[in-house]
C-alpha cells in the first residue's frame, strides 16, 4: 500500500472518529447538534429555489437518508485529501480539520433548536480527530524508509511489513471504536428522547360525543377510511425528529394581538378538547399519489385561543413556528371561520407520534399541510401576508393553498389484469371542508358514469367510492374525476404540484382477459 493511500485512509478514519465522538457528545447537547445533521439541515434550508425537484415540500424519509449519505461521502473525500496533504505539512491537517470543526459548530449553533453548547460535538470531535490522525500518520511513517531515501538502521523489509500490519491494525481498531461511539451515541440519544415522556402522557377526554363513523364508509378495494398512525405519510424538513418535552413546552401567541398569550402543556390539556376526523394532504402529492391520510385528531379549537388573543385588524396571516424554526402561514379568517381547525395532541386515540409532531401540532381541514399543519408547534404569530413569507414561499410555493378537489383509483392498480365480466373499480376522492358531491368513472373514451359514494363522517374527510364496470377483454384505460359540493368538477388539465397543488385526472391501465 502506498504511503499516500495509507495517509488518505488515516484521514478518513480520523473523520469517522470526529463524527463518532460528536455523536457521543451530542447525547448531552441534542441530536440536532451533531455536525452531519447540523450541516445537512443548513443544506436543506438553502437549496436554491430553482432546484424545485429536490425534496421540496415532499421531503420524505428517503431524501433525508440520501442527503445524509451524500454529505458523509463528500466528507470522506475531503478527509482523504486532508490525510494526503498532512504528508506534506502537518499544519495542513490541523487547518483542514479545524475548518471541518468550525463549519460543524457554526452550522449547529445556527439551528433554531440548538444552543451555544451545540458547538461542542464538532469542536470535541475535531480535536479527537487531530490526535488520531497524528497517531496513525506516525505509525504509517515507520512502515516506510524515510522519503529522503535513507533506510533507518535495523529496519529491514520484514520490519516495515510488521509496521504496516501494525498501522492497519490500529486503523481498524480506531475505525471500530469510532463506529461504536457513533452507534452508542445514537442509541443513548434515542433513550433520552421524548418517546419516553410520550408514553407517560394521559390524554384528556373529548367533550361531547365522538364523531359517528357510519357503516359503509369503506369501499371494497379502497385504502382504509382511517389511516393507521404507522401508515400515515410523513413529510417535513427535519433531519432528526425534533424532541419537544411536554414538561418545558410553551405555546406563545403574539404579534399583532391585543392580548399576547403563553400557555403550558398542563394548561393546554385543561382546555376544551374535541375529536374530529380530518384528512390531511400534502401539496406535493402527485395525481394518484399517496401523500394523504385520514385520522381522528384530538385537540382544542384554535379559534377560541385566537379570539382570546384578540388579533388586530389587518393581521390577515397566522404564522405557526415549530421548535426547529420551520414556519407556515394560514389565513386568520380561515382559522376563525368556525371550521374544526385544531391544536391537536392526539392522533387515532394516542398522543401524537413523535414524527407527527408530539406534543402539539396544528390540523386545519381544507388547507394543504405546508400552509397549515405545523408539527412540534411552539409559537403562533399574528402578522400580515405582506409582511412575512413562511418557509416554502420564497422556495417557489404559494402563500395560500386550499386543497384542490382530487380523486384516486386504488383498485385495480395500474397494470393489473382482471377476468372479463364485472370489475369493481374503487378509490377515494377529497375536497376537504367543501365535500365531495359526485365521482365519475370513464373507461377508454366511453361516457362518464357515476360511481356509488360511500357515506362519510363529514366534509372534512376523504370519501370512498366504487363502481362496477362490465369489463370486456382487451386493454383499457380507466379514469376518475370528482365534483365538489359547489358543483365544481376537478379539472383535466395536468399540472405539477408546484406552486399550489397538482391537477389532472388519475387513470390506470387494466388488462382484461
Ligand atoms: N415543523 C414542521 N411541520 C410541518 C412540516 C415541516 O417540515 N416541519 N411539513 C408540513 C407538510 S409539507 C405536511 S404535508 C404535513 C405532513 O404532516 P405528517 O408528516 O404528520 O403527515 O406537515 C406539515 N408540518
Ligand atoms: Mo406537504
Amino acid at each position: 500500500m502506498r504511503v499516500s493511500v495509507r495517509a488518505g485512509l488515516a484521514g478518513v478514519v480520523a473523520a469517522g472518529v470526529a463524527l463518532g465522538v460528536a455523536e457521543l457528545v451530542a447525547v448531552g447537547t441534542g441530536a440536532a447538534s451533531g455536525p452531519l445533521v447540523a450541516v445537512g439541515g443548513v443544506v436543506v434550508d438553502h437549496v436554491p429555489a430553482p432546484v424545485k425537484d429536490f425534496g421540496i415540500a415532499v421531503f420524505g424519509v428517503h431524501d433525508k437518508t440520501a442527503l445524509l449519505s451524500g454529505t458523509a461521502i463528500l466528507l470522506g473525500l475531503y478527509a482523504y485529501g486532508i490525510g494526503v496533504a498532512a504528508l506534506r505539512r502537518w499544519a495542513f491537517a490541523v487547518v483542514g480539520i479545524g475548518v471541518f470543526g468550525l463549519v460543524g459548530a457554526v452550522a449547529a449553533v445556527s439551528r433554531d433548536d440548538v444552543g451555544l453548547a451545540g458547538a461542542l460535538p464538532s469542536v470535541i470531535g475535531a480535536t479527537a480527530a487531530i490526535f488520531v490522525l497524528r497517531h496513525l500518520l506516525r505509525l504509517s511513517e515507520r512502515a516506510e524508509p524515510s522519503t529522503a531515501g535513507s533506510v533507518v538502521a535495523g529496519h529491514d523489509e520484514g520490519g516495515y511489513a510488521y509496521q504496516r500490519r501494525r498501522f492497519l491494525k490500529d486503523l481498524g481498531i480506531v475505525a471500530a471504536v469510532a463506529a461504536g461511539a457513533g452507534a452508542g451515541g445514537r442509541w443513548l440519544s434515542s433513550r433520552r428522547a421524548v418517546s419516553v415522556a410520550r408514553q407517560e402522557v394521559a390524554l384528556p377526554a373529548a367533550q361531547g360525543s365522538a364523531p359517528v363513523v357510519p357503516s359503509g364508509v369503506q369501499a371494497q378495494g379502497a385504502v382504509p377510511y382511517v389511516t393507521a398512525n404507522s401508515d400515515f405519510y410523513r413529510i417535513d424538513t427535519a433531519l432528526v425528529t425534533p424532541q419537544v418535552d411536554p414538561a418545558t413546552w410553551r405555546l406563545r401567541i403574539h404579534g399583532m394581538v391585543r392580548n399576547p398569550i403563553e400557555i403550558t402543556w398542563e394548561e393546554l390539556l385543561k382546555r376544551p378538547m374535541v375529536e374530529r376526523y380530518v384528512t390531511l394532504a400534502c401539496v406535493s402529492n402527485e395525481v394518484g399519489g399517496d401523500l394523504i391520510g385520514n385520522a381522528l385528531w384530538l385537540g382544542t379549537p384554535i379559534k377560541a385561543l385566537l379570539d382570546e388573543a384578540d388579533p388586530l385588524p389587518g393581521a390577515d396571516q397566522v404564522v405557526q413556528r415549530s421548535s426547529d424554526g420551520w414556519t407556515c402561514g394560514a389565513p386568520t379568517s380561515v382559522l376563525r371561520d368556525g371550521r374544526d381547525a385544531l391544536l391537536a395532541v392526539g392522533m387515532n386515540g394516542e398522543p401524537l407520534p413523535v414524527a407527527h409532531g408530539f406534543p402539539v401540532r396544528m390540523v386545519v381541514p381544507g388547507l394543504y399541510g405546508y400552509v397549515s399543519a405545523c408539527k412540534w408547534i411552539t409559537e403562533i404569530e399574528l402578522t400580515r401576508f405582506a409582511d412575512f413569507d413562511a418557509y416554502w414561499v420564497p422556495r417557489g410555493w404559494s402563500a395560500q393553498a386550499p386543497v384542490k378537489t382530487q380523486s384516486r383509483i386504488d383498485s385495480p392498480r395500474n397494470g393489473a389484469t382482471r377476468p372479463a365480466g364485472p370489475v369493481v373499480v374503487a378509490g377515494v376522492a377529497w375536497a376537504q371542508h367543501r365535500g365531495i358531491a359526485k365521482v365519475e368513472v370513464q373507461v377508454d373514451s366511453g361516457a362518464w358514469e357515476e360511481a356509488t359514494l360511500a357515506p362519510t363522517v363529514s366534509a372534512d374527510t376523504w370519501r370512498q367510492w366504487s363502481h362496477t364496470w362490465q369489463a370486456p377483454a382487451g386493454r383499457h384505460v380507466v379514469r376518475v374525476r370528482a365534483t365538489d359540493i359547489d358543483g365544481v368538477t376537478q379539472i383535466a388539465n395536468e399540472a405539477p404540484p408546484a406552486p399550489d397543488g397538482a391537477t389532472g385526472w388519475h387513470q390506470v391501465e387494466v388488462g382484461v382477459e
